[in-house]
């Protein structure tokens, strides 16, 4: 999709050489949202200037002494890192000081906040996973931070209530991610294509640096993790089977065990990341509102494909805040491939 601008159709080398900063590209699109009112431009540029903040921190994490656990465990008895607090802390400072959201489910906290008044103002609803892939920061591994936005379901002037905050993925209103690695980069969408910027540190602005990310049709890389293999269902054993029996036709294996980070790769260069359910997670590992629905819906708008065991995850009905799912994601041709699988294990089964 081109980028317009001030009426002008960019394409994405002009794009790149104009330095266009994230705060640019927000107020010029802003007219793609339905119903605009600038509320969601606004709570984007407060994800943008946490980022920002985050990002500072997990630089210079290892000379600030700040690495290594804090001492709690979140709602899901896993210890937590400082970092995976401050980050927590300070999207959920950012993001209840504007005015736009009126409530926020945080992977790491137990149950949903209400902004202000019960969250009786504020048009958007935000889920995120502050810091995912937390346990890489001790080897100084790159992570990330997953959100999405929605649009509150219960009329304003009324306190939001569970159905604001269990929404099928295909009602998100914005997805995005931000990767914390050798650059930091944005990377969101509004649904009209999939944009990436990158954080110059020098002058603490991101600019656009990836106009309209798509998927490569046809992948050459497949992310899992081996160990769960032989507790997984039988079409994934299978597909990875394929992929290896193809490996001589420039099939890779490539497993960071960082979300952002493994998709990242894969939407740059094509592939599929799959986190399977095992014996020891029935139900998969991932949640499903703020690790896989996002980043489906990223991957749907970049032109690639996500699923759970049973078919397209967008539409799923979520139970419960931080329900979790098996999930697959990646280039069109790969999920065509695992899908195949599924049949043919129906079949035979
Ligand atoms: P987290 O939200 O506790 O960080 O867990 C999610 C992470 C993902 O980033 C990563 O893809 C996955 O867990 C790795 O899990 P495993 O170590 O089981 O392969
Ligand atoms: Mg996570």
């Amino acid at each position: 999709m081109p980028y317009i601008r001030f009426g002008f159709e960019m394409n994405k080398t002009e794009a790149m050489s104009k330095a266009i900063t994230l705060q640019e590209f927000i107020m010029d699109t802003q007219a793609e949202f339905p119903f605009v009112s600038g509320q969601l431009t606004r709570l984007l540029t407060d994800i943008g200037v946490a980022a920002k903040i985050v990002n500072h921190q997990v630089n210079r994490a290892g000379l600030a002494g700040i690495l290594g656990e804090s001492g709690s465990q979140n709602t899901h008895n896993e210890s937590q890192q400082k970092l995976d607090v401050f980050a927590d802390r300070t999207f959920m400072r950012i993001l209840t000081a504007g005015k736009s959201v009126a409530g926020i489910g945080s992977e790491e906290q137990e149950n949903y906040i209400l902004c202000g008044d019960q969250g009786r103002s504020g048009k958007y609803v935000v889920m995120i996973d502050p810091l995912d892939g937390s346990s890489n920061i001790d080897v100084n591994v790159s992570i990330g931070t997953i959100f999405s936005i929605y649009r509150r379901v219960t009329p304003l002037g009324e306190p939001l209530s569970d159905q604001d905050f269990l929404q099928v993925g295909t009602e998100q209103v914005v997805a995005g991610y931000i990767l914390y690695g050798s650059s930091t980069m944005l990377v969101y969408t509004t649904g009209s294509g999939v944009n990436g910027f990158t954080l110059d540190p020098a002058v603490g602005e991101f600019f656009l640096s990836h106009p309209d990310m798509t998927f490569p049709e046809s992948g050459t890389v497949y992310s899992i993790n081996d160990a769960l293999l032989d507790a997984a269902p039988q079409a994934i054993k299978q597909f990875i089977a394929g992929c290896r029996e193809t490996k001589g036709l420039g099939l890779k294996g490539r497993y960071i065990g960082s979300l952002v980070t493994d998709f990242h790769r894969n939407l740059i260069k094509g592939g599929i990341y799959l986190y399977p359910s095992t014996t020891r997670h029935p139900e998969g590992k991932l949640r499903l509102m703020y690790e896989c629905n996002p980043l489906a819906f990223i991957a749907l708008q970049a032109g690639g494909l996500a699923e759970d065991n049973t078919g397209e995850i967008l539409t799923r009905q979520p139970s419960h805040l931080h329900e979790r799912s098996p999930f697959y994601v990646g280039s069109v041709n790969m999920i065509q491939g695992l899908r195949s699988c599924w049949i043919s294990k129906e079949k035979t089964s």
